[in-house]
C-alpha cells in the first residue's frame, strides 16, 4: 500500500507546475483565497438542514420537498399593462409576482406632481391609489398568489392599498401572502427612496411589524435588503454585515414599540444580491443563516423559526453590461446556480436587456427560463445542499460569518445601525470599495468579458422596450380626477385627518398609521394625500452627496493615461485661470447614485472642481445650481429611464438662461437607440455601463477645448 500524499508533497508538487507564480487569490472582501482546500480547512460541522443554526438550510427537504419560488420582479407603465404582463408570465411557469412600482409612487408622489413629470410610468408601475391597485391584480386571486412589493418610502399607503384591494376582492386580509420590502435603513444608505427622516420612518416599520402580527399571519412585514448594497459596490461581506445589523435594528425596534419578539420576527425576511464571485456567493447565503441564528439568540428570541433566515435573491443588475449584452445569460445563469446552491427561497433572474433598459417579453421569456431549467431539466434539486462539506465552501463560509461579525461588533459597539447610518460611515465605506472597484475594471484588473477584454468592434442594437410616459402621466391624471369627483370627499378628509392626527401623535395600537391609511384607502385618498398627511409631522429628508478622495487614484499610480489626463487638467487650469468645474447632476426621482458618486470621486482625484448635485432635482433646480456655481459642464446620471424627458429639458433650460455654452454630457442606463435623440437635444458626450471613466474625463477635456492625445 502506498502512503497517502502530505499536503507538502502538494505545495511541492505544485510549485514545480507554477515555478513561484503566487496562486492566492486577494479577493475584495480582504480574504485570501488558496488553491487547495482541505479537511484541515474546515473548523465546523455544518449539520443537518432543517435544524439550526441553518447553515445546509431552513427546510430538511428543502428543493427536493418544494422548489424555491420563481418571482419575477416587474412592473411598467400602467397597472393594466402590468397586469397583463403577470398574467402571461403565471401561464408561462412563473410561480410568484413581485411588483415593480415606479419612482414617482416610491417617492410618494401623485402622477399629477409636477416633481415627477419624467418619471411616471418609468422603471416601474404607476400607482396613485386603490383604484389602480385593483387594475393590478384583476384575475389575480390574492388568496392564492403571494406577492411581493418592492416599496419603502410609501411603503404606507401601498401597503394599505393592498389590503383594501384583496377586501374589494373578497380577501380576508388573514390570507393575504406575501413580502413588503420595508426596508428603511438600506434607502438612507444607498437606495435613497425615503420620504420621512430615519426616526419616523423607523416607527413606520415597527407599525407594521404590530398591524401584519396582528392581522396578516401569513405576510412577511419586510425584506430585509443586502441587494442594494452589493448593487452600489459593497463587497460581500460588507452587504453580509450590514444586512444582518440592520435586521437586528429592526427587531430592536420593533420589541421597543411593545412587540414580543417572537410573535413577528418569524415573519421577518431577507434579499441578497447574487454576484458572479460564485462560490463566495454560495457561502455568503450559508454565512447568514448562521449570523443571523446567532444574532436572533443573544437578541433573546425563543421560537426557532424567529433565528430562521429565510432569503429572496436576485442576480447582480451591475454585473451584466451593455456590450455583447448576450453574455448576459450566462452571468446570470451563473449567479442563479449560486443562488440555489446557497439554499434561497425565492429568486428572481435578471434579463438580459437589464443594463439598458425595461426588459422585453422576449428577454423575460429568457430569464424566467433560466430558472425553470435549472428546476425542471438538471436534476440539482433533488439533493439537499449539494454543496455541504466541500472543503472549499465550508471554510469560506465559516470566514465570512467571521469577517462580517467583525463588522456587526462593531455595528452593535456604537449603537446600532441608525446610529451608524446616521454617522454616516456604512455609506463610506461602500462608497469606497465602489471607487476601488471601478479603477480595477478600468484598469483591466478585474476582467468584463465583452467591456475590458474581448470587446466588439461593432455591436447589434438590441430591440428595448420604450415606455411613453407622457401618455401614461395623462392616463393616471385622468384616472385620480375621476376617482376625486366621485368619492365622498368629508369621509376622505376625515380619514386623511385621523391618519395625520395618528402621526402627530405618540405611537400606539390606536395611533397605528398602517390601520388609518386603511381607511384612508377605503376612502379613496391618493397615494400621495395619504404620504402628505404623515409628512406635515414627519417632514421630507433630503441628504447632500460625498465623494470619496485618492481611493480611485490610487491604483493609477505611474500609469501613463492618467498622467494625460492630469496634464490635460492642469492645461486647462492654466488657460483658465481656475480648476474646470463639473456639475453631477441627478434629476428625477432616481435615487441611484452610485454612478454618480463614484464619477464625482474619480473627477475629483483627477483634479476637476466638482459639485455633486443632491438627489431628486427638477431641471429648472440643476440650472441655478449650475449656475451659482459656475460650472462648465454638467453631467446627468440618469438609471431610471426618465433621460428623455429631463436632460433635453435641462439644455432647454439653459440656453433660456443664456448659457448654452454649458457643455451637457449623460450617463447611465440609456439604451443606443436614445443616443441620438439625446445628441440632436444638444447632448456633447453620452456614457452607458461599461464606460471607461478616464476616457470620459479625456473627452471632457476636449470638450473644454484641449487637445487630448487619442
Ligand atoms: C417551503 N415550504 C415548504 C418547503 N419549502 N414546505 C414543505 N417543504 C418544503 N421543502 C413552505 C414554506 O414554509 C412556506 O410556508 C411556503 O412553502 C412558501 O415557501 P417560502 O420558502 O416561504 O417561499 P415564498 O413564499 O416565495 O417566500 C420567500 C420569502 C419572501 C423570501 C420568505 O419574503 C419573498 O417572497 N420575498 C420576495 C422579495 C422580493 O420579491 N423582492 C423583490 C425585490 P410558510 O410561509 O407558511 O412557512 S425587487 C429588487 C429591486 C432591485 C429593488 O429592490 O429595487
Amino acid at each position: 500500500m502506498t502512503d497517502k500524499p502530505t499536503l507538502d508533497q502538494w505545495a511541492a508538487a505544485a510549485e514545480k507546475e507554477v515555478k513561484g507564480k503566487d496562486l492566492t487569490w486577494h479577493t475584495p472582501e480582504g480574504i485570501a483565497v488558496k488553491p487547495l482546500y482541505t479537511a484541515e480547512d474546515v473548523r465546523e460541522d455544518p449539520g443537518l438542514p432543517g435544524f439550526a443554526p441553518f447553515t445546509r438550510g431552513v427546510r430538511a427537504s428543502m428543493y427536493a420537498g418544494r422548489p424555491w419560488t420563481i418571482r419575477q420582479y416587474a412592473g411598467f407603465s400602467t397597472a393594466e399593462e402590468s397586469n397583463a404582463f403577470y398574467r402571461r408570465n403565471l401561464a408561462a411557469g412563473q410561480k410568484g409576482l413581485s411588483v415593480a412600482f415606479d419612482l414617482a409612487t416610491h417617492r410618494g408622489y401623485d402622477s399629477d406632481h409636477p416633481r415627477v413629470v419624467g418619471d411616471v410610468g418609468k422603471a416601474g408601475v404607476a400607482i396613485d391609489s386603490v383604484e389602480d391597485m385593483k387594475i393590478l391584480f384583476d384575475g389575480i386571486p390574492l388568496d392564492q398568489m403571494s406577492v411581493s412589493m418592492t416599496m419603502n418610502g410609501a411603503v404606507i399607503p401601498i401597503l394599505a392599498f393592498f389590503i383594501v384591494a384583496g377586501e374589494e376582492q373578497g380577501v380576508d386580509r388573514k390570507l393575504l401572502d406575501g413580502t413588503i420590502q420595508n426596508d428603511i435603513l438600506k434607502e438612507f444608505m444607498v437606495r435613497n427612496t425615503y420620504i420621512y427622516p430615519p426616526e419616523p420612518s423607523m416607527r413606520i416599520i415597527s407599525d407594521i411589524f404590530g398591524y401584519t402580527s396582528r392581522e396578516m399571519p401569513k405576510f412577511n412585514s419586510i425584506s430585509i435588503s443586502g441587494y442594494h448594497m452589493q448593487e452600489a459596490g459593497a463587497t460581500q461581506v460588507q452587504e453580509l454585515a450590514f444586512t444582518i445589523a440592520d435586521g437586528a435594528e429592526y427587531v430592536r425596534y420593533g420589541v421597543a414599540s411593545g412587540l414580543d419578539i417572537d410573535k413577528f420576527a418569524g415573519r421577518l425576511s431577507f434579499f441578497f444580491a447574487i454576484g458572479m464571485n460564485f462560490f463566495m456567493e454560495i457561502a455568503k447565503l450559508r454565512a447568514a443563516r448562521v449570523l443571523w441564528h446567532r444574532v436572533m439568540t443573544n437578541l433573546g428570541a425563543k421560537d426557532e423559526r424567529s433565528k430562521m433566515l429565510r432569503t429572496h435573491c436576485q442576480t447582480s443588475g451591475v454585473s451584466l453590461t451593455e456590450q455583447d449584452p448576450y453574455n448576459n445569460v450566462m452571468r446570470t445563469t451563473i449567479e442563479a446556480m449560486a443562488a440555489m446552491l446557497g439554499g434561497t427561497q425565492s429568486l428572481h433572474t435578471n434579463a438580459l436587456d437589464e443594463a439598458i433598459a425595461l426588459p422585453t417579453d422576449f428577454s423575460a421569456r429568457i430569464a424566467r427560463n433560466t430558472q425553470i431549467v435549472i428546476q425542471e431539466e438538471t436534476g440539482m434539486t433533488k439533493v439537499v445542499d449539494p454543496l455541504g462539506g466541500s472543503y472549499y465552501v465550508e471554510a469560506l463560509t465559516q470566514e465570512l460569518v467571521d469577517k462580517a461579525w467583525e463588522i456587526i461588533e462593531r455595528v452593535e459597539k456604537e449603537g446600532g445601525m441608525a446610529k451608524a447610518v446616521a454617522a454616516g460611515w456604512p455609506k463610506a465605506m461602500i462608497e469606497t470599495a465602489a471607487a476601488a472597484r471601478q479603477a480595477r475594471v478600468d484598469r483591466g484588473d478585474d476582467v468584463i468579458v465583452g467591456v475590458n477584454k474581448y470587446r466588439l468592434k461593432d455591436e447589434d442594437l438590441l430591440e428595448t422596450l420604450e415606455v411613453d410616459n407622457a401618455k401614461v402621466r395623462e392616463g393616471q391624471i385622468a384616472r385620480i380626477n375621476k376617482m376625486k369627483a366621485s368619492r365622498d370627499e368629508a369621509a376622505c378628509q376625515a380619514a386623511l385627518k385621523a391618519l395625520r392626527d395618528a402621526a402627530a401623535g405618540e405611537q400606539s395600537i390606536e395611533n397605528n398609521l398602517l390601520a388609518h391609511a386603511v381607511e384612508a384607502a377605503r376612502a379613496r385618498a391618493t397615494l400621495g394625500e395619504i404620504s402628505a398627511a404623515m409628512e406635515e409631522s414627519f417632514q421630507r429628508y433630503a441628504t447632500q452627496p460625498t465623494p470619496v478622495k485618492g481611493v480611485y487614484a490610487a491604483p493609477y499610480e505611474g500609469d501613463d493615461r492618467w498622467s494625460q489626463v492630469l496634464e490635460g487638467v492642469k492645461a486647462v487650469e492654466r488657460r483658465m485661470g481656475r480648476k474646470p468645474k463639473l456639475l453631477v447632476a441627478k434629476m428625477g426621482q432616481d435615487g441611484h447614485d452610485r454612478g454618480a458618486n463614484v464619477i464625482a470621486s474619480a473627477f475629483g482625484d483627477m483634479g476637476f472642481d466638482v459639485v455633486s448635485g443632491p438627489l431628486f432635482q427638477t431641471p429648472e433646480e440643476t440650472v441655478v445650481l449650475a449656475l451659482e456655481n459656475e460650472v462648465d459642464v454638467v453631467g446627468a446620471s440618469s438609471l431610471a429611464a426618465g433621460h428623455k424627458t429631463l436632460i433635453p429639458e435641462l439644455i432647454h433650460k439653459l440656453k433660456e438662461a443664456g448659457r448654452g455654452d454649458v457643455k451637457v454630457i449623460a450617463g447611465g442606463v440609456i439604451p443606443p437607440q436614445d443616443y441620438q435623440y439625446l445628441r440632436d437635444a444638444g447632448v456633447q458626450g453620452i456614457y452607458g455601463p461599461g464606460s471607461n471613466v478616464v476616457e470620459c474625463a479625456a473627452d471632457v477635456l476636449r470638450l473644454l477645448g484641449h487637445n487630448m492625445p487619442p
